[in-house]
């Protein structure tokens, strides 16, 4: 440990970016200082604690659901390019001390046990310095005597955590709640104190985390459908028109409907932005004229795309890069996002927050001076679209027209490499039909693949938070031809980034998926051991090239090596 903090000033390998596949130790790629990377981890130490106590609050019938809540924003906030400011991450430091303190004196007195060790018992400093300090002591490496793997898979739960976080808060701005899923949340955060759990015990927990991932998704899927309907198969413009403008990224669609509310009737048009581009399928949100296009690519690109945007820029949720001078002045953000100095409309999750100062600052500014026109691209391909489908789909594959499946999703990066899914998608054979998820489409979005039997060959179910759509679509169609999902012409390719696309890949591990393709290059808290057993049991396989990888899939598909 004393090693640790003497060539270290931070320690974090939580994405796919970290630096050299192993970890950022001087400074983020992402742009996370040392400073804002220890409070990142007094933080999530905090909620371990806390965690360990709302279980025995449970237990004497001290149970509250505004914790639940607080544990999931807290946790959402310390994602992969979400929250950058120390002042944010302080408030929510000594929040969670408040609320342990609080849970403490209600456990006691109800007669619950109380483990008065770690994060349980620790005195916050009172200044940032003396947070930060305790930070760095409290982060991945802060026990020097834990196995490698049992580590590795601490922090492949608590990865995992946080994705199921984001999702379940998404799910709770729309009413949306189950208290399995803040339980288990509790339960994952809280093992992970627990000397006495093993190898074993992880796997279990991750497999479960994968569970909970599944209903956390499912609550999202609701609050999302039975507020703005199905999406359905709509063309969305690449191009713009002439007038003032407000580009909205990240994936808050209620956000999204307030920004069009509140905009309606001024003169401004709206556009989407990364992975909100799927919002245009939405019948309640297309219903807004003023929703014209989609304006850029994923969102490493954003320092280049965001200068050229002549309005007010809003960041919903992740991924926020650190802010140009060119145009921090006209960006803003909401919910847990935050830099330094960007203007944050803050508002309580179950609040439609007031974006009056997003419209005016579109209003100054110029907008654009005149229309572009520019190509198309299709949405709104969720489950309901697709299985509407399913007829067509099942006689083409009766036909020998469709012979395969690609899901070709996930998260887009900034890494070399990522071509590969570009490459992969123009390769794929004629007769496959690929599905697609998240910001990694970008790779390839906006490409003429054709047509088979007048079914799209590229259909975009959503964004990230639309996995549980492609579960869905995969368990329906396993349904039709009455085999397991993992015996269907369908492959995963996938490509991760950050810690919800680590969700999701523990609900396909959960659901039996296997043969899934990862990259571009393999998570850098997985242990060669770990690995091991995630190839045994699912046979997953990092990324070869495009060719030798469709190579392997035609020959499985057609039988060469059955
Ligand atoms: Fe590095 Fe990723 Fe951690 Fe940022 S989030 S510090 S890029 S590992
Ligand atoms: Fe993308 Fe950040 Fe993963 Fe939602 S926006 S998928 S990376």
């Amino acid at each position: 440990m004393v090693f640790w903090l003497i060539q270290d000033q931070m320690f974090c390998y939580q994405c796919e970016q970290t630096v050299g596949g192993r970890a950022c130790t001087t400074f983020g790629v992402c742009g996370k200082n040392p400073e804002v990377s220890s409070l990142q981890d007094l933080l999530i130490y905090m909620l371990r604690g806390l965690s360990q106590l709302a279980l025995e609050g449970r237990k004497v019938g001290v149970k509250d659901e505004q914790l639940g809540l607080f544990i999931c924003e807290s946790a959402f906030i310390t994602l992969t390019n979400v929250n950058f400011d120390p002042d944010t991450l302080i408030e929510y430091i000594n929040k969670s001390a408040r609320l342990r303190d609080g849970l403490l004196e209600k456990v006691q007195s109800k007669g619950g046990y109380i483990d008065f060790h770690g994060p349980v018992d620790l005195v916050l400093e009172k200044t940032e310095q003396g947070l930060i300090r305790q930070g760095k002591h409290v982060g991945v490496n802060a026990d020097s005597s834990v196995d490698p793997d049992l580590k590795g898979l601490h922090w492949l739960l608590i990865y995992g955590l946080k994705g199921v976080a984001a999702y379940a808060y998404h799910a709770y701005r729309f009413g949306k709640k189950d208290d399995r899923v803040f339980e288990f949340i509790e339960q994952g955060f809280a093992a992970t104190l627990d000397k006495t759990l093993g190898i074993n015990d992880f796997v279990d927990l991750a497999l479960k985390c994968g569970e909970i991932n599944i209903r956390a998704m499912e609550l999202l899927d609701a609050g999302n459908t039975e507020r703005y309907g199905h999406p359905v198969p709509t063309k969305v413009p690449l191009g713009h028109k002439s007038g003032k403008a407000i580009l909205v990224s990240g994936h808050d669609l209620k956000d999204l409907e307030e920004v069009l509310k509140q905009s309606e009737g001024k003169g401004i048009y709206v556009y989407t932005h990364g992975e909100m581009l799927p919002a245009h399928g939405y019948p309640n949100l297309k219903k807004y004229s003023h929703l014209y296009g989609h304006f850029g690519t994923a969102w490493q690109n954003q320092q280049k795309e965001f200068m050229n945007f002549p309005g007010a820029i809003l960041m919903t949720t992740n991924c926020i890069q650190k802010p140009k001078d060119s145009y921090k002045v006209n960006l803003f953000t909401s919910g847990p996002v935050g830099w330094p100095d960007v203007a944050h409309i803050k508002c309580s999750p179950m609040d439609c927050c007031d974006f009056s100062a997003v419209i005016d600052k579109a209003l100054e500014m110029p907008g654009f001076s005149q229309d572009e026109r520019n190509k198309t691209v299709n949405v709104g391909f969720g489950r309901n679209a697709v299985l509407l489908l399913k007829d067509d789909i099942t006689e083409s594959i009766m036909k020998g027209h469709i012979n395969s499946f690609f899901l070709v999703a996930g998260c887009d990066g900034a890494k070399p490499g990522r071509n590969y899914y570009t490459e992969f998608v123009e390769k794929a054979p004629k007769d496959s039909i690929i599905l697609t998820l998240a910001c990694g489409k970008f790779r390839f979005f906006d490409k003429d693949l054709g047509e088979i039997d007048g079914i799209p060959r590229l259909l975009d179910i959503g964004q990230c938070n639309d996995a549980y759509s492609a579960v869905k679509i995969a368990q329906a169609f396993g349904e039709i031809f009455q085999v397991e999902i993992s015996e269907l012409p369908l492959f995963f390719i996938l490509s991760w980034y950050e810690q919800k696309a680590v969700a999701i890949l523990l609900s396909l591990f959960y659901l039996g998926v296997k043969n899934i393709r990862l990259g571009p290059s393999l998570p850098a808290f997985i242990t060669p051991n770990i690995l091991n057993v995630l190839v045994e049991k699912f046979n997953i396989m990092p990324l070869k090239t495009p060719e030798e990888d469709l190579k392997a899939i035609i020959d499985y598909v057609t039988g060469v090596d059955a």
